[in-house]
């Protein structure tokens, strides 16, 4: 008996006795987004800072324009004009920056990296985060292209400004394009758009990444949803929705319907729920259930890594997700694909 009480002990102690060696450096990346995660990883690996990684592994997929999604020349709102959204947050210091609806400065992330390093404040928006834009010393040009007129000039003349995310207006924006007055909301009851998620609709990079020296950072960028009302801003420049790190815990990042997704904070929930001791994918699901739960028809996903580099995701709504990893246990990035 008293052999067996030694035994449970033993069993019980080494459960903390056994540390293993944490899994870093590492980066995280949602969809299929390769070429960022390649340049996250080389600033890694040189022993470079995880801020200095994820802002220059975003800023490859807005070179890049990442299917079209993220960057210049996609996702033209109402207006045909491109607007970029982006964030980047260190959770060394839990700083913040971020700028939404940024008008015709093409690196929006690096932008937000000065706002988070030149301000006190966190988060600018529209033609006057421009203005800080070229005080910074960024080139003002359009954002516009060939083919972001084409797609825009389809999306009016032939369909009719549809899809397009108006409610409770008049003329019946299901049918006719604005200028759109609003009427009384017993008058019409329409359904709240829902955006697709597909190839060439999932708009945001979002990546998380933990540096040699353990300090975690996370970042989106993104030129949000085709065919936005002027002026939104959806859930990726969002602290805490579209993405979100803290040095205590890892950092998680997220993509999808943002208008729905932000109401949520899932990047913030993620990371609580590794907080609370869940693993990155228990608590990348937690995060998208909670979701669904009033929003069943939503389409998104949550990518989570611990401080440690332990990793996960979960998905909702669209039949497969994939993200990608970089860390020292492979000698190339792998695309790990989860169902939904
Ligand atoms: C947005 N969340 O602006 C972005 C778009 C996206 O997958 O990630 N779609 O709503």
């Amino acid at each position: 008996m008293f052999k067996l009480l030694i035994l449970l002990l033993y069993l019980g102690l080494n459960r903390y006795l056994v540390v293993s060696e944490p899994n870093i450096p590492v980066v995280i990346t949602t969809w299929w987004f390769s070429n960022s995660t390649v340049k996250a990883w080389e600033v890694l690996k040189e022993g470079g800072s995880a801020l200095d990684a994820i802002e220059q592994g975003a800023s490859v997929c807005e070179v890049q324009q990442c299917d079209g999604t993220v960057g210049y020349g996609g996702s033209p709102d109402e207006n045909s004009e491109t607007t970029l959204d982006a964030l980047i947050m260190d959770g060394k210091t839990m700083n913040v920056g971020a700028v939404g609806a940024l008008r015709r400065i093409k690196s929006a992330i690096s932008v937000a990296r000065h706002v988070l390093e030149h301000t006190k404040h966190s988060f600018l928006a529209g033609e006057l985060a421009t203005q800080f834009a070229v005080q910074m010393g960024f080139k003002e040009e359009s954002l516009s292209t060939s083919e972001s007129k084409q797609l825009w000039l389809k999306w009016h003349n032939q369909n009719h400004c549809q899809p397009n995310f108006w409610t409770s207006v008049k003329p019946d924006p299901s049918k006719y394009c604005g200028p759109y007055h609003q009427i009384k909301k017993n008058e019409d009851m329409r359904p709240e758009v829902q955006m697709i998620v597909d190839k060439y609709n999932h708009d945001t990079i979002g990546m998380v990444a933990v540096d040699s020296n353990g300090d975690v950072a996370a970042g989106t960028s993104t030129n949000g949803a085709k065919y936005k009302i002027p002026g939104r801003v959806g859930d990726s420049p969002i602290p805490g929705a579209g993405a979100y790190a803290d040095n205590e815990v890892g950092g998680a990042a997220a993509t999808g319907d943002g208008d729905i997704m932000l109401r949520f904070l899932p990047s913030f929930l993620a990371v609580e729920e590794m907080r609370r001791g869940a693993s990155p994918t228990e608590a990348a699901q937690t995060a998208v259930k909670r979701i669904a739960a009033h929003y069943p028809d939503f389409m998104g996903a949550v990518i989570a890594l611990t401080k440690t580099g332990q990793y996960g995701a979960a998905c909702h709504g669209i039949p497969s997700f994939p993200y990608v990893i970089q860390d020292k246990t492979r000698n190339i990035f792998e695309v790990i694909t989860i169902k939904c």
